[in-house]
């Protein structure tokens, strides 16, 4: 109710709507349109309203609902199911919950992660209101090692959201969106699966937006950023989490239904901050030095190192 409601003040945008006609277009009282009124300024919506004249949508909040979020989208399932929460220790943690049970495209936001985690246990900065803390359930039929492939076309896909929006980024295989070689965002990709058949992948995307200087603590200040801090302005979340998915559901879906993901490796290679530079390339306990060669078209990152072997790395952590 609360939602048609919003959605009768945004259709007339500026102009009033009379509490007598919503209450006879979604026939309740209009004692209730008045209670559901005060639940949308609660949320922060700055509502009007002028005797006999009706109520009057003022300003949306800064905040990542579906309602805030939908008209953004020109998506067919990525991003239609979307539970939004004010807090939650992680989005990933709470998308596995609900995963089996929720179809694919779902996504889950919230303003704040109080365990967010990257790779390998670590931790994900994430205050509250500032970024895109988000994760997204995906259900494709094919085999388990495929999966590394997603991660790839999650971060082609938020490179061109980011493009979109006019800033330019730079992916550093195979998870990470960095700007001016520091890191904007990373993406942790999770799985359950048997042994020849994925039950769910959930994408999980942090991006540090509107985040400022003393959001990052000493260990993060030389190497992170955020979208605010290189630009110089406040970014706009919800036209971005909107952009991001468009390009994700247009990559993954030529990936999903024919294993294609031509395009994605393009936009790898093509804003690929590693190729042609020195690296060092940590599996385990071992931590080798080599040039990154190029990415292949199954994703994986060819290297050459100092002894002259060329290897191809399927997955792994990489530092410049
Ligand atoms: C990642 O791991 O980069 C994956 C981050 C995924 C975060 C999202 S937010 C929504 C969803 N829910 C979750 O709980 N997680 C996902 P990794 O490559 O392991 O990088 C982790 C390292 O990045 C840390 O050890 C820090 O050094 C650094 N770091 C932590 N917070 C950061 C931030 N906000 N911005 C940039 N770097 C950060």
């Amino acid at each position: 109710m609360k939602k048609s409601i919003l959605s009768a003040l945004k259709r007339k945008s500026d102009l009033f709507v009379s509490g007598e006609s919503i209450s006879n277009e979604l026939g309740i009282s209009r004692t209730a349109v008045w209670k559901h009124i005060k639940a949308l300024r609660e949320e922060g919506y700055d509502i009007e309203s002028v005797h006999k004249k009706g109520y009057r949508l003022l300003s949306c909040p800064d905040i990542l609902t579906l309602e805030e979020i939908e008209e953004y989208l020109t998506t067919d399932f990525i991003g239609r199911n979307v539970y939004y929460f004010d807090s939650l220790s992680s989005t990933n943690n709470k998308a596995k919950e609900m995963a089996l049970k929720e179809k694919e495209g779902t996504i889950i936001i919230a303003e704040e992660q109080t365990k967010g985690r990257g790779r390998l246990g670590r931790n994900w900065v994430s205050p509250k209101g500032k970024g895109i803390w988000m994760s997204i359930i995906l259900k494709p039929d094919m085999i388990p090692s495929e999966v590394a492939k997603l991660t790839l076309i999650g971060a082609a896909a938020i490179n061109r959201g980011l493009e979109a929006m006019g800033i330019n980024s730079y992916i550093k295989w195979p998870n990470d969106i960095l700007i001016e070689d520091k890191k904007v965002c990373g993406i942790l990709t999770e799985m359950s699966c048997e042994l020849n058949m994925i039950n769910y992948v959930i994408m999980g995307i942090g991006i540090n937006v509107n985040l400022d200087k003393e959001d990052f603590n000493r260990e993060l200040k030389d190497k992170a950023t955020s979208l605010k801090l290189v630009t110089g302005k406040k970014i706009d979340r919800k036209r971005l989490i909107g952009n991001i998915l468009n390009h994700l559901e247009n990559l993954y879906i030529p990936f999903k239904e024919r294993g294609d993901i031509s395009k994605t490796i393009r936009i790898s290679r093509e804003k690929s901050i590693l190729i042609g530079r020195e690296i060092r390339v940590i599996t385990g306990d071992k931590e080798l030095i080599g040039k990154a060669l190029s990415i292949d078209d199954e994703g994986q990152l060819v290297v050459e190192f100092k002894d002259g072997r060329v290897e191809k790395v399927f997955s792994g952590e990489v530092s410049i």
